[in-house]
């Protein structure tokens, strides 16, 4: 009697631990490495699947962990906050022995971050970063400067109409709303072009990273707007939805109407190398090996630093051509 009623609590124990793990979006857990006690266990909450940018990054991470062999927890949370939450909960629960996250937005994870605080779990952040001001709740940031990739998207503008004194009518697609990358590039960015009276941010609206949104957006932009001369779009897929809308309105992207993105994926990449994005600002998703070999020295309670940046260039049409054929992502 007692080992049949221990078996059936051990079974629903194993069952609640299962659904547990079911914190909203997707997930899967990939033993990596056939398992072992003192293999490492990572609970990883991935924004989505928005982008080409996106799938890269998750491609990374999954790679690096079986190359690492480390115990992925993978849970997608299809842009939606409130799912990463639950993942971070259910991570504490199976009790892994670090947390990484790319937070979809910047504010709201004090509270979930002192919970997995309070169980003794290191956490770093990759690709976005959080506002929380207590930055005890973190070990490390491994990402891009988006404030960098604004300025480098605003400066190759201004160079590109230096010497020509009309206005420069600018529309622009910004990344999710809330997200550090949305809200840094478009400070990057717009703090360089307010610098010349010429350059006139004419409309600016989120697109959510996605083509069909920035496909979407532009539409509307063209048809409220008769003489806009460049997109500046926060990511490829948006600027790529907007090439589709700009023939769509029978002009011609890259001439009629220059496009400046950022990530480097190969879709715009093959874009800026056919003339019709004009520039590409790149922004890394290749995180995962430096993010498993943070985890790695986070879960010993080696230190670490604070700030891991990632290095990452530009882009012109000569530059794409010549990167295209050994391009990874
Ligand atoms: C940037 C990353 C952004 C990409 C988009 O590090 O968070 O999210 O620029 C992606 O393509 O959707």
């Amino acid at each position: 009697m007692f080992r049949r009623g221990l078996a059936a609590a051990l079974a629903a124990g194993v069952l609640v631990s299962m659904l547990a793990a079911c914190g909203g979006g997707q997930d899967s857990s990939a033993n990596q490495s056939g398992g072992g006690s003192d293999q490492l266990t990572l609970g990883f909450s991935q924004v989505g699947a928005e982008s080409g940018w996106r799938t890269a990054n998750t491609k990374s991470v999954q790679e690096a962990a079986k190359e690492a062999g480390i115990d992925l927890k993978f849970s997608d949370a299809q842009q939606k906050q409130e799912n990463q939450i639950k993942a971070i909960r259910s991570f504490i629960q199976q009790k892994v022995d670090a947390i990484a996250f790319s937070p979809v937005v910047e504010s709201g994870w004090d509270t979930v971050l002192k919970e997995v605080k309070d169980a003794g779990i290191p956490v770093i952040l990759t690709d976005r970063a959080v506002d929380s001001t207590d930055t005890s709740l973190y070990k490390t940031f491994i990402g891009s400067d988006f404030v960098v990739e604004g300025t480098k998207a605003g400066e190759w503008l201004v160079k590109e109409y230096e010497g020509k004194p009309d206005p420069v009518n600018i529309v622009e697609l910004q990344g999710t709303t809330g997200s550090a990358p949305a809200n840094d590039r478009k400070k990057g960015f717009g703090d360089v072009v307010a610098a010349d009276p010429k350059f006139k941010i004419i409309a600016s609206q989120t697109g959510d990273f996605t083509r069909a949104k920035g496909k979407e957006v532009m539409e509307a932009f063209l048809k409220a707007n008769k003489d806009i001369d460049v997109l500046f779009a926060h990511n490829d897929d948006m600027g790529l939805g907007a090439i589709e809308a700009i023939e769509g309105a029978g002009l011609r992207p890259g001439t009629d109407i220059k496009i400046i993105t950022i990530d480097g994926v190969k879709d715009g990449m093959q874009a800026l190398a056919d003339g019709k994005i004009s520039f590409i600002a790149e922004c890394s998703p290749l995180l995962g090996p430096q993010l498993m070999d943070l985890v790695k020295k986070a879960v010993k309670g080696e230190q670490i630093p604070t700030r891991v940046l990632t290095e990452e260039t530009t882009f012109t049409q000569e530059q794409a051509k010549a990167a295209l054929p050994g391009r990874k992502y």
